[in-house]
């Protein structure tokens, strides 16, 4: 990894004892990156060239490889797709970035619909990645659902953590919550479920998405609530609302950024691609020209989040 990359400085994470996160020195830390769209859909926009923006261009410190399970994803072609995701954990790895390996299940919203499916691919994939550092797994993107409360849900994560844990046992694992890992808002629920019955595994963080056009003061308060009660990580949001699309509320963006860089809460934006939503940071056609680098193909949301990315720095010791 390259020297004063952020895995190069940071080293092996860890859920510090105030919920945070740590690097090895037990130093908290805010990492913010990007996720990709579906691996299956745009490949174009996870090239070489793509992740060599993404670090250095961008500034990232963290890259979430979204792996759908249905919809043309990982259920198609299981060693096809874990090739591919193998290949980009180097890819990301070369540039010192952190990877979040997220499965991401979405319709059917159980995960419990995929079990076996995740059993195998996190068995392979955590033993094949294990000596790396800088990897983390996300288990479930958005579980949801009104059957698929915190109690069924937190069966699935007790099955797979161990998988991941055989072969990793210090893994930082990232666990979705109800309601599109909402920490249950969206079915009327919230995080103090999730708080009265935690899962009893060391280094784990909870999910939070928002998409602030749609999730406004309500969802950040739980948001700011949930961090002082539980380790959270926003492994997705949009400036737009839960479509992905439409305008971008900035001023609602803000005032999460805000609270997520007080309270240090690591970020993933949704999403690093050329999809024809307002979300996805560019114009159509940009992966196809590689145009990864600068603003001339960016959208204004794309705009907006690579500045405040690039803003401060990541990695203030305290
Ligand atoms: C959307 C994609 C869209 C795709 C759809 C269904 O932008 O191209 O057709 O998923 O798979 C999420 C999900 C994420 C969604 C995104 C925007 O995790 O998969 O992407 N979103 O709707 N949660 C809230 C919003």
């Amino acid at each position: 990894m390259p020297d004063g990359s952020p895995a190069a400085i940071n080293g092996p994470l860890h859920v510090c004892a105030d919920r945070r996160l740590c690097n090895e020195d037990g130093n908290r830390i805010q990492l913010r990156g990007i996720s990709t769209h579906g691996l299956q859909w745009f490949g174009a926009c996870v090239t070489r060239r793509a992740f060599n923006a993404i670090a250095n261009n961008w500034k990232a410190d963290v890259v979430r490889l979204a792996l759908y399970v249905q919809e043309g994803g990982y259920e198609t072609d299981p060693e096809g797709f874990e090739r591919t995701v193998n290949r980009l954990i180097r890819r990301a790895t070369r540039r010192g970035l952190y990877v979040i390996v997220d499965w991401h299940i979405l319709t059917p919203g159980n995960p419990h619909h995929n079990l076996d499916r995740a059993r195998k691919f996190f068995d392979r994939i955590a033993r094949k990645n294990r000596n790396r550092v800088n990897v983390l797994y996300e288990v479930a993107n958005e579980p949801n659902g009104t059957d698929v409360t915190w109690d069924v849900l937190k069966r699935y994560h007790e099955e797979v953590i161990p998988v991941i844990r055989a072969h990793d046992p210090d893994a930082i694992i990232l666990l979705g919550t109800p309601g599109w890992s909402s920490m249950g808002l969206a079915h009327g629920w919230n995080e103090q479920q999730i708080a009265d019955n935690p899962v009893d595994a060391d280094n784990i963080l909870y999910s939070f998405h928002f998409y602030a056009a749609s999730h406004g003061e309500a969802y950040r308060e739980a948001l700011d609530r949930a961090s002082q009660k539980l380790p959270v990580f926003v492994t997705e949001f949009g400036l737009q609302s839960h479509t992905g699309d439409g305008g971008n509320d900035l001023q609602q963006s803000a005032l999460y950024l805000d609270l997520m860089k007080q309270r240090k809460i690591s970020w993933a934006y949704w999403n690093f691609s050329d999809d024809w939503r307002s979300g996805a940071v560019f114009q159509p056609g940009a992966c196809r020209d590689r145009a990864f680098f600068g603003e001339a193909r960016l959208k204004e949301a794309g705009k907006w989040i690579r500045s405040r990315m690039r803003e401060d720095d990541a990695f203030p010791v305290d």
